[in-house]
């Protein structure tokens, strides 16, 4: 049966200012696994600027059981409200101030969406952001309608005996008579409903305090299972850390007296913002040595930064409607960013952003689900929290800083906090900041929010030895989107150089200008010309910089200047960049050559290269480790855009690979050596770079001799005395197929199938295995008794990293892949949509396949697509996907 209803689309133009606002909510919970009933008074009142002040009030409710309503304590009869599944219309208002009383009750046992109130391992925990607090009670579920709140919390002592809510704890006691008790929490600050929440549960609890730069004391608190609170350590550090940074940086200080953290296990994205209560997935809380790697101890950081951040750009300054969600996430994340850049090494930050930057959200610009960083449209918004939102929202945010620098972007951020603090906001606002604090008129700018796509940049230079004159043509173009035929040019800030022959900066001396103190271009035609005068030496030009604009360069450099540049730009970006250059094109070629053999020329000079980046001792281990990766598999399809053959790209990597390897093997054996094993773990930056920079060394030398390095890997599992050192030894062993990977997977799983986050990490080794039998690996492991499908960290273990992290065995050439992940998006969109539509993106790059593997994947969306029950979430994504 096809789906009738196509869902509705919802638009950014239809905006309206709410009818009615709610000053007041007072909540009293009485909380129960199968029926939990909750009052709820509103106290309400027509809003004055709006032209729908005096109309019905409809307000949002999902799931609800209504047992009651009344107004300022008159229950209203059957004739004056109507109900359906997502509203409860009231029909008429007096037209003044009133209270509105509605009486429900929810089932969290059953709540397997994990949106609105659920239960997490016997824990009781809401999620509401974006729309989950209608699945709590009737309100005016949107981000514009800003209420403060108190919240009576009432539950069995022994099921729980911690009850929380955002703010303060204003009482609590027992029930006298009963085995009941209460808490009663106010907070008392303005907020959207997304931000409201509350956990209930026996847990346990971690303290600490900070004291705010105006000396005010704060206690922190994380709750976690019991069993569990040698682990919260690092993210009480990095907490402390974040609150410091922030009152430094931007002068924001937290502005209630209690700031706490709640772990669960079952969640449907990382963490959750919510005002002086943050909910956390706990894989971004928990950490010991034994059981986090040094990646997951810098996850947790800037996820702890992230949702503390939130505070001033999320919560005191909100969103006025989801389409603004950027405004919220695409800053924070930039906020984030420069805390880890800050506190770390700044290039290996930026390398590793711009990484994920490329993988996650060039590919989603690139495909049919490519959207703007403010999107004018959506179906379902809890399918916008995308990369583009985040990850290239954060570029926006980092161009405006590049262009205002950083005084400037500070003092508009000053102005941002103080026009805007109390509000519900748009970009707009956000915008306008920007230009105030810096005289700039933004209007070009602005377009950076509204297109979509990754522009491409052109760039051709010459040297006119006569004149002294260097000469940089840069071109502009941005290719078409789902609904975007043309687009207008951009502003790109391009920080740039001129590197002379030992590496030095030349002086910028811009004709029309004069010499850049700022070394920024900033590129604003579709074709513009910049001259260069008094270069007396032919310079090689370093473009781009630090990525400091999110675009694709191209150029007619060649490959000796990027070579050169691969050793001695000033910009350690850039040098990582040219080395990944340099290996994609000689990749590229592989993939064209006849069994994808590499050229030997071009491998050995860029051995070479590589070879005299690892011995500079002036360089940062972990940057070295970067530099030895090579592009990714997915970087290396979406290069090539059309007729992709993953299993051709994977054997043409592989072939550069090993080609490294056996060049390389002496070197690479000196650092492996260096790797100290055994000793104290420490998570810090200068320990983790050894240690990544020797993991990239093994990856290199099992590629130059399987058989060698499968043995030293296997030796370094069973040596190793920290997880880091486990999961080196192992995510290199997960990836050929040899005795000693299936040695190292059974002894892992024997000694951590009690550990969920374990499991997980077990879960996700088994399922990128890029060979024949991978396929059915995971097909067993889903009958397997800890595989469970309502648990979004499982399922994401094991399904979305075969989808996200195995594309030989996704796209195997049977169509196997397709249909198996296919299977479960089936499974878990009857109970958590959110989960399986993100699931379902795993297909956005179907249509630069092959056509053989284009045909199955046509057919296995179109099966999706067509069923029915589809939720809104999973049509959204697959119907766009098969239509882009
Ligand atoms: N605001 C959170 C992300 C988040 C979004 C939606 C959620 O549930 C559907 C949960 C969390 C953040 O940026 O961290
Ligand atoms: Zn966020």
């Amino acid at each position: 049966m096809i789906r009738t209803d196509t869902p509705q689309t919802i638009r950014l133009t239809d905006y309206r200012a709410p009818g009615y606002l709610i000053n007041h909510v007072s909540l009293n919970v009485r909380l129960n696994r199968e029926a939990t009933r909750i009052t709820a008074r509103l106290d309400l009142l027509p809003n004055p600027a709006s032209p729908d002040a005096g109309g019905p009030l409809v307000l949002d409710g999902q799931g609800l059981r209504l047992e009651a309503i009344n107004i300022d304590g008159v229950p209203l009869t059957e004739d004056q409200y109507s109900l359906d599944n997502e509203h409860l219309t009231i029909h008429k208002l007096p037209q003044r101030a009133v209270c509105i009383e509605t009486e429900t009750t929810v089932d969290p046992s059953a709540n397997k969406a994990l949106s609105g109130l659920y239960l997490s391992n016997g824990v009781y925990c809401t999620q509401c952001e974006a729309e989950g607090f209608r699945r709590i009670a009737f309100f005016l579920d949107r981000p514009d309608v800003l209420s403060r709140y108190r919240v009576r919390l009432e539950a069995r002592k022994s099921e729980a005996p911690q009850l929380l809510s955002n703010g303060n704890l204003v009482m609590a006691g027992d029930i006298v008579g009963s085995d009941r008790h209460f808490a009663i929490w106010e907070d008392p600050h303005l907020k959207p409903s997304y931000l409201f929440a509350m956990v209930a549960g026996d847990l346990a609890c971690v303290e600490d305090s900070f004291t705010t730069r105006s000396g005010r004391k704060v206690l922190l608190q994380i709750y976690v299972e019991h069993g569990k609170e040698e682990r919260c350590g690092w993210a009480m550090t990095s907490l402390k850390a974040a609150m410091k940074w922030d009152e430094e940086r931007f002068g924001r200080e937290y502005d209630l007296d209690r700031f706490m953290i709640v772990a669960v296990s079952d969640f449907n994205m990382g963490a959750m913002e919510n005002k002086g209560l943050n909910i956390f997935n706990d894989k971004y809380v928990l950490a010991s040595p034994d059981s986090a790697t040094d990646q997951d101890y810098a996850h947790i950081e800037s996820v702890i930064a992230h949702e503390y951040f939130h505070n001033w750009t999320g919560n005191r300054i909100t969103c006025r409607d989801w389409f603004q969600l950027c405004l919220k996430e695409g800053l924070t994340v930039y906020r984030d960013q420069e805390f880890s850049s800050d506190i770390r090494s700044r290039p290996v930050k930026r390398i590793s952003d711009v990484k994920l930057l490329r993988a996650q959200q060039f590919a989603e610009d690139a495909g049919p689900l490519a959207h703007p960083v403010r999107p004018s449209s959506y179906m379902e918004i809890n399918n916008f929290y995308t990369a583009t939102v985040y990850e290239k929202g954060a570029e926006v945010v980092r161009m405006l800083a590049t262009l205002l620098g950083e005084e400037g972007f500070r003092k508009a951020m000053d102005i941002y906090f103080a026009r805007h603090d109390g509000d519900a906001a748009t970009v707009e606002d956000f915008v306008k900041c920007m230009e105030d604090a810096s005289g700039r008129d933004l209007s070009q700018f602005f377009h950076w929010y509204e297109q979509a796509g990754t522009p491409q940049v052109m760039a051709q230079s010459r040297w006119l030895q006569s004149e002294g004159v260097f000469e940089l043509t840069l071109t502009q173009s941005l290719a078409p989107t789902p609904g975007q035929p043309t687009k207008p040019d951009l502003d790109i800030p391009l920080a740039m150089g001129l590197v002379g022959p030992v590496g030095e900066d030349m002086p910028l001396d811009l004709e029309g200008t004069g010499v850049l103190n700022n070394p920024v271009i900033e590129l604003r035609e579709a074709v513009q010309v910049f001259r260069f005068r008094n270069v007396r030496q032919r310079p090689v030009p370093s473009l781009n910089r630090g990525f400091s604009a999110p675009v694709r360069l191209v150029s007619n450099f060649s490959a000796a200047d990027e070579v050169a540049l691969m050793g001695r730009d000033s910009d350690p970006f850039n040098r990582w960049e040219m080395a990944q250059n340099r290996a994609s094109e000689i990749i590229t070629r592989a993939i064209a050559a006849p069994d994808h053999a590499v050229s030997a020329d071009l491998a050995r000079g860029y051995g070479e290269a590589l070879k005299r980046v690892l011995a500079d001792n002036g360089l940062e281990d972990a940057f070295k480790a970067l530099m030895a990766m090579l592009p990714g598999e997915q970087d290396l399809a979406r290069e090539l855009g059309s007729n992709v053959d993953p299993a051709a790209i994977h054997a043409a990597r592989d072939a550069l690979r090993r080609a490294l390897g056996t060049q390389l093997e002496a070197e690479l054996q000196r650092i492996w050596e260096a790797l100290p094993t055994g000793g104290a773990y420490s998570p810090d930056p200068a320990s983790a770079g050894r240690r990544s920079l020797g993991h990239a060394a093994l990856d290199l030398l099992i590629a130059g001799d399987a058989a060698s390095g499968a043995q030293l890997a296997l030796g370094h599992f069973h040596a190793a005395t920290n997880m880091t050192d486990k999961m080196g030894a192992l995510n290199v062993l997960a990836r050929i197929d040899c005795p000693q990977r299936e040695e190292a997977l059974s002894a892992f799983y024997d000694s951590h199938r009690s550990d969920p986050l374990l499991v997980d990490k077990w879960m996700t080794l088994n399922a990128v295995a890029p060979f024949e039998g991978a396929i059915a690996r995971v097909r067993e492991l889903m009958q397997h008794e800890l595989f469970d499908i309502t648990r979004p960290n499982r399922v994401r273990a094991l399904i979305g990293s075969f989808a996200a992290m195995n594309p030989v065995q996704f796209n195997a050439p049977s169509g196997e892949g397709y249909e198996l992940v296919a299977g479960v998006i089936e499974k878990l969109d009857g109970f958590n949509p959110q989960v399986a539509a993100r699931l379902a993106t795993n297909y956005r790059s179907w249509r630069a396949l092959e056509p053989g593997r284009r045909a199955k994947a046509h057919d296995t969306l179109t099966r999706l697509r067509d069923r029915a029950n589809v939720s809104r979430d999973t049509f959204e994504i697959i119907s766009k996907s098969l239509e882009g």
